[in-house]
């Protein structure tokens, strides 16, 4: 690690879902003055930046991934005055603050979209993506990610719109180059209002190429980051962090490549696709398979090694909760959550912490099908249900894999509406914030909010775990999930017993020579048996001139 070690490199960043955060004026809604006021939390969490979920304005269709300003606050939310309050606040504090943006589609309420569907000579028509037709027959099969077909009917121009996600999320058209430049000077106005870094939304869709039936990775889209990084982020000091469903290792390498030609680095998911059926949609579950998590652990720490950078998380506002859906979130919900943040934590990578998350906070287990209010999911119940699939069958899947089990409201503390609002939220609480919140864990030794903040604070103090190798251990282990890094000076191991039971730990002879960093349990415990969800992270600093002989 050098002086010329990007900062984000070292860096903790912490996602906040801005309607589920800390609502300050009692409409139930979060919002930036709320996120202003819990500052000192993030702070002694340790964290450096925050990705902010999006909060311009917006129809909320989508929770604001349905843009019609990109240069004003959502009243929601707030105004442009709480925001430049925010990134000052938050600079005060060493935080940086980093915006979502949705490029690849705005809302049907934004003026270019308005203007578009006047007619087909209208300046901004070519903004969007249309094709011909006689309103009955859609021009093809694609779908819409949240339902019914990706092409939607405009009586007045006589042909369709392409969406790839709601009806009330037009596609915005790369192709055009104004269309580009009107996004790059709009991203430069908010880095000049401070913003130091951005999560562009589905950036593998914006290569896309209906003609050619190409939703992600489309011919141009390497290109138009490239061009998007010249013209938009030029200042080094940006981070930015493309979310890709669809990445490999090998455009992992394209998106995160050292040269600073595109991103800084890629959220990809083969991790979290292992509970779906390969052939099935996300809704059709299976038990995740544990080699195969640990052999994709491997794949990404190894294939960008040197060569690209891993953003590394469990969590975000369209996951569900780690704990529910890795570990165990009952009788060992906390040793269960502090594993999944020292096997994460170790590895090479920048970590992202989801808000809630380092406080243990579960799946929303008690909600009813009438509760909940992501688009995604009531698309999915009008669906299922018209395919005959049966309600207990449908809560069964939503309740394990909704989006709304990550955008509960967060549980700062035991009183009403978990300290989140004095009004009556959005979504409901869950009704384990008794037990569950925040204001029980901080400065509380042994909480999980105490892990996180010992792995942060780790993880600047020492370097290899920016830099150090990773090396898997115990790979056909099936309950044990073992890995050691290593860097010039020193040697990191990490052992995490996936089980319910207790575990032999076949790593007991060389544990026992490593200083014990951080364990998912208070008491000691002994050192050749793995309590359930039990995970240990040792520190060795390397003897140079015996390990140079064995090498
Ligand atoms: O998500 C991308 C995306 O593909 C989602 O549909 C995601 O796959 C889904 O939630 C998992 O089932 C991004 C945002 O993170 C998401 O919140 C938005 O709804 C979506 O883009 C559209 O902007
Ligand atoms: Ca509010």
């Amino acid at each position: 690690m050098t002086d010329a070690t990007p900062w984000w490199k070292k860096a903790v960043i912490y996602q906040i879902y801005p309607r589920s955060f800390q609502d300050s004026n009692g409409d139930g809604i979060g919002d930036i003055p709320g996120i202003i006021s819990r500052l000192p939390y993030l702070e002694k969490l340790g964290i450096d930046a925050i990705w902010l979920s999006p909060v311009y304005r917006s129809p909320q269709d989508d929770n604001g991934y349905d843009i019609s300003d990109y240069q004003d606050i959502d009243p929601i939310f707030g105004t442009l005055s709480d925001m430049d309050r925010l990134i000052a606040e938050a600079g005060k504090r060493g935080i940086r603050i980093i915006m979502d943006l949705v490029l690849n589609h705005s809302s049907d309420e934004h003026p270019w979209f308005l203007e578009a569907k006047k007619s087909r000579d209208n300046p901004f028509h070519d903004y969007y993506i249309w094709r011909d037709g006689d309103g009955i027959h859609p021009p093809d099969e694609t779908k819409a990610s949240f339902g019914g077909s990706a092409w939607e009917w405009v009586p007045g121009v006589g042909q369709y719109y392409f969406h790839q996600f709601s009806v009330k999320q037009p596609d915005l058209n790369w192709k055009n180059p104004r269309l580009r430049s009107a996004l790059y000077s709009m991203i430069r106005w908010w880095t000049q209002r401070g913003i130091r870094g951005f999560r562009l939304d589905v950036v593998d869709h914006l290569g896309k190429d209906p003609d050619l039936g190409i939703k992600v990775n489309g011919p141009m889209l390497h290109p138009y980051l490239r061009e998007m990084r010249l013209q938009a982020f030029s200042d080094p000091g940006l981070v930015t962090v493309g979310e890709a469903w669809s990445a490999d290792t090998d455009s992992a390498k394209l998106y995160s490549n050292p040269d600073g030609s595109e991103l800084s680095m890629v959220f990809q998911f083969d991790h979290m696709k292992l509970d779906q059926r390969p052939e099935g949609d996300k809704w059709d579950l299976v038990p995740p398979d544990f080699i195969a998590l640990k052999q994709i652990f491997t794949k990404w720490q190894r294939g960008l090694s040197g060569c690209g950078w891993n953003s590394l998380f469990w969590e975000n506002h369209d996951l569900p909760r780690s704990i529910s859906h890795l570990a165990d979130d009952g009788e060992y919900r906390i040793p269960s959550a502090k594993m999944l943040a020292i096997l994460l934590h170790g590895m090479q990578g920048t970590p992202y912490v989801y808000q809630g998350e380092e406080l243990g906070m579960t799946n929303a287990w008690d909600f009813t099908l009438e509760e909940y209010q992501d688009i995604e999911i009531r698309n999915m119940i009008r669906e299922k249900r018209a395919a005959g699939l049966p309600d207990e069958e449908i809560l069964r899947r939503v309740r394990s894999k909704g989006r709304d089990n990550a955008r509960t409201p967060m549980q700062w503390d035991a009183g009403p509406q978990a300290g989140f609002s004095s009004g009556t939220p959005w979504l409901r609480v869950n009704p384990n914030y008794r037990e569950i919140n925040a204001a029980s864990q901080v400065d509380r030794p042994g909480s999980v909010f105490e892990c996180y903040r010992t792995l942060i604070r780790l993880r600047k103090e020492l370097p290899v775990f920016t830099d150090g190798t990773y090396v898997p251990l115990l790979e056909d282990h099936e309950k044990l999930f073992a890995y050691r890094r290593r860097d010039s000076g020193s040697e990191l191991l990490v052992i995490c017993n996936f089980s319910a039971g207790c575990t032999e730990n076949p790593l007991a002879a060389e544990t026992a020579e490593g200083e014990l960093l951080v364990c998912s349990y208070e008491s000691a415990g002994q050192p050749s048996v793995l309590r359930p969800y039990e995970a240990r992270m040792y520190l060795k600093t390397r003897d140079l001139g015996k390990d140079e002989a064995n090498e």
